[in-house]
């Protein structure tokens, strides 16, 4: 199958999925052709079977603001014409699924293909909720003949709030590569992050507000006054500030890595003692489920779709949002007790292993793909209404 594929290529876990999906399904046989602004972040180096087609962006000083979803519009529409693709499959909703609809529009007369868009967060939650945006997202997603939310949580509130009917939405979770993210990798860089042989916390975000950053440093800060502790803030963002300023009035400013912006995750939860999550709406939580494939538990709030990820007393804790001292308690009780750590551990490893593995989930969207197009062929779905 030919497969275009638009995300965000900057560091976030759409982005992230999409190209893992992509790689994915190149390694399967298929044909993927990445369109986006920039290369995706996760996709280096050469792959067979994988192209990369970059949206031009004309400047021109009557445009004060660049047209992106018109670009991106024209770069669908011309690259489903130069490489007879069979679908087109778009990450995040805004406004990727509405320039995919444009671009399906141009080619209706030509049978253009069908369009998937997977729905991953807060294109549903927050931005396509704005009374500005929510018109146009239940527009481009009630077009689209195939949609996936990324949990059965993220479904249910489309359901709810964008009024699509729940048979349109085909829940396939986030999933990992376990042969990449796992425990014991070399190199793990434990001795430079805990040259005192402490345990290592870790956090991965974008550091933006829904992550609470804050309550992240004031877990650890909890953790730190009952065992020797560091804790790694692997991201960047606009709260990068606020947690750096927490840290320093709790006094536990030297025990706080800020890394900025990492690509290779994988080196740094390799070697990671307990894994934070705080984030007060999680539709999914990659970050979190890459650190179970790491064997490493994880401390959260039940928010979202993060219960259908960490399986709560056995991977790890989840509190209420905002319950700082529940989490610490649940995190001391984890790193402090190396028999409990070790069975949290193996249920990590095993529920990524066994639920999420790459080899698992990646049957389920080609088995999509292929009931999209049959239904589109046989005249089913929303074409007619493009
Ligand atoms: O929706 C976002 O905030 C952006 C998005 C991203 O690109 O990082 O994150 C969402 O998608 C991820 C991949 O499916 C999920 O793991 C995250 O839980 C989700 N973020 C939120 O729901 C806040």
């Amino acid at each position: 199958m030919k497969v275009g594929i638009t995300c965000y290529p900057t560091y976030g876990g759409s982005g992230a999925v999409a190209t893992e999906l992509g790689i994915g399904l190149a390694a399967r046989g298929h044909e993927i052709h990445f369109i986006s602004y920039a290369q995706p972040f996760r996709l280096s180096g050469f792959r067979e079977r994988v192209y990369f087609h970059e949206v031009e962006m004309e400047r021109y000083p009557l445009f004060e603001h660049p047209h992106y979803t018109l670009a991106l519009a024209a770069a669908i529409h011309d690259t489903v014409l130069r490489e007879s693709l069979d679908l087109i499959h778009v990450h995040y909703a805004i406004p990727h699924a509405t320039s995919a609809w444009i671009a399906c529009a141009m080619l209706e007369e030509n049978g253009g293909p069908p369009l998937v868009t997977t729905l991953h967060g807060t294109d549903v939650t927050l931005v396509g909720l704005h009374p500005s945006f929510h018109p146009i997202t239940r527009f481009s997603i009630m077009r689209s003949q195939g949609v996936t939310a990324v949990s059965s949580f993220l479904k249910e509130v489309t359901v709810r709030d964008f009024d699509v009917p729940r048979e349109r939405i085909r829940v396939i979770p986030n999933f990992v590569d376990t042969k990449v993210f796992h425990r014991g990798r070399d190199p793990c860089h434990r001795d430079v992050f805990a040259p005192g042989g402490e345990k290592i916390v870790m956090h991965v975000s974008n550091f933006r507000p829904v992550k609470r950053v804050v309550d992240v440093i004031e877990v650890f800060a909890g953790i730190r006054r009952e065992i020797p502790a560091r804790l790694v803030m692997a991201g960047d963002g606009p709260d990068r500030p606020r947690a750096a300023e927490r840290a320093r009035t709790l006094g536990v400013q030297e025990d706080v890595i800020f890394l900025g912006k990492h690509a290779a995750v994988e080196e740094l939860l390799a070697c990671a003692d307990l894994f934070l999550m705080t984030s007060d709406r999680e539709s999914f939580g990659l970050a979190a489920l890459e650190a179970l494939s790491c064997g490493v538990p994880v401390v959260g709030y039940r928010a979202g779709g993060l219960p259908e990820v960490v399986p709560d007393g056995e991977a790890g804790f989840l509190l209420p949002v905002g319950a700082v001292e529940e989490a610490t308690a649940a995190g001391v009780e984890i790193l402090g007790d190396p028999e409990r750590w070790r069975r949290f551990s193996e249920a990590a490893r095993g529920v990524a292993v066994e639920r999420f593995g790459v080899g698992r989930v990646l049957p389920h969207y080609e088995a999509y793909y292929a009931e999209v197009i049959a239904g589109m062929n046989a005249g089913a779905g929303p074409r007619g209404g493009r």
